[in-house]
C-alpha cells in the first residue's frame, strides 16, 4: 500500500477468496483497506491477519456499545492485526473512550455523520457535539460523509487540523475531487471498485482525481 494514494477502498464483498483477490489486484495503488460485517461474518476474524499481508486493514465494526463491550471487541480487533478501527460517538465519551484506551497502536476513527438520509434524522442534528467530544479524546479521525460537501465543510472548519476520511463515493454518488476540495483527506469507495469490470482501472481513475486536486490547489 502506498501513502501517495488518498483511497481506502472498501471489501464489502460476501466471498473470503474474492477479497483476497480484489486485495492482491489493488493493494499497491490505495491507502488502506476497510473491511466491514458482510466479509468478517463470512471470513471470521483471521482475514484481518491475512488482509495485512498486503498492508494497513481498517476494521470498520462501527462499535455501539457499553464501555466494557467496546473495550473486548477493539482488543480482539487489536490482537488480530488490524491498522485502524471504527466506533460509533453516539454512545458516549465513556464508550468512545473505551475504544480509544484498548486501541493502543491502532486508529479510532469516529463516525460523526453518515452518508445516507437517514442520518438527517438522529446523526447530523448532533453532529458538531459528538465531533467536539470526539476532538476532545484524541481520536485518530473521523468518519464524515463525502457525499454531503455542506456537512463535510462543516466538520473540516471546526477540525482543521483533524483527519477526515469520506465513504459515500461513487455508488452514493459523491465524487472523490469534490470530497477532497470541501475538506476529506481521504476517501472511501467500495462498489464502484468491486463491482466495476476493471477495478483497478477505477482505482487509478480515483487516484488521479484526488492527485489533480491536491497538486493544483496545495
Ligand atoms: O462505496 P460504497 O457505497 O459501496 O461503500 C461505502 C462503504 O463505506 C461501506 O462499507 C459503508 O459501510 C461505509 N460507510 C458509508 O457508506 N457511509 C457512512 O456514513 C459511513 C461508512 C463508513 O465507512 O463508516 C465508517
Amino acid at each position: 500500500m502506498t501513502d501517495n494514494s488518498r483511497l481506502i477502498v472498501a471489501l464489502d464483498i460476501g466471498s473470503p477468496d474474492k477479497a483476497m483477490e480484489l486485495a492482491r489486484e489493488v493493494y499497491r495503488e490505495i491507502f488502506a483497506i476497510k473491511i466491514n460485517w458482510p466479509l468478517l461474518m463470512v471470513a471470521g476474524v483471521g482475514i484481518i491477519r491475512e488482509l495485512s499481508s498486503y498492508g494497513k486493514v481498517i476494521c470498520d465494526l462501527k462499535i455501539a456499545d457499553i464501555p466494557n463491550t467496546n473495550s473486548l471487541i477493539t482488543s480482539n480487533v487489536r490482537e488480530n492485526g488490524g491498522w485502524g478501527i471504527i466506533t460509533h460517538t453516539f454512545t458516549g465519551s465513556d464508550s468512545l473512550g473505551a475504544v480509544i484506551d484498548a486501541a493502543g497502536d491502532m486508529k479510532v476513527f469516529a463516525v460523526v455523520s453518515m452518508s445516507h438520509p437517514g442520518s438527517d434524522q438522529f446523526i447530523n442534528p448532533v453532529s458538531m457535539d459528538l465531533l467536539r467530544m470526539a476532538v476532545k479524546q484524541k481520536i485518530g479521525g473521523v468518519i464524515a460523509p463525502g457525499n454531503d460537501l455542506v456537512m463535510l465543510r462543516k466538520i473540516r472548519e471546526e477540525g482543521k487540523d483533524l483527519m477526515i476520511v469520506s465513504p459515500g463515493i461513487g455508488a452514493q454518488g459523491g465524487n472523490p475531487a469534490d470530497a477532497i476540495r470541501n475538506g476529506s483527506d481521504y476517501v472511501i469507495a467500495g462498489r464502484s471498485i468491486y463491482n466495476s469490470e476493471d477495478p483497478l482501472g477505477e482505482v487509478r481513475r480515483i487516484n488521479s482525481a484526488v492527485s489533480s486536486v491536491i497538486h493544483n490547489e496545495v
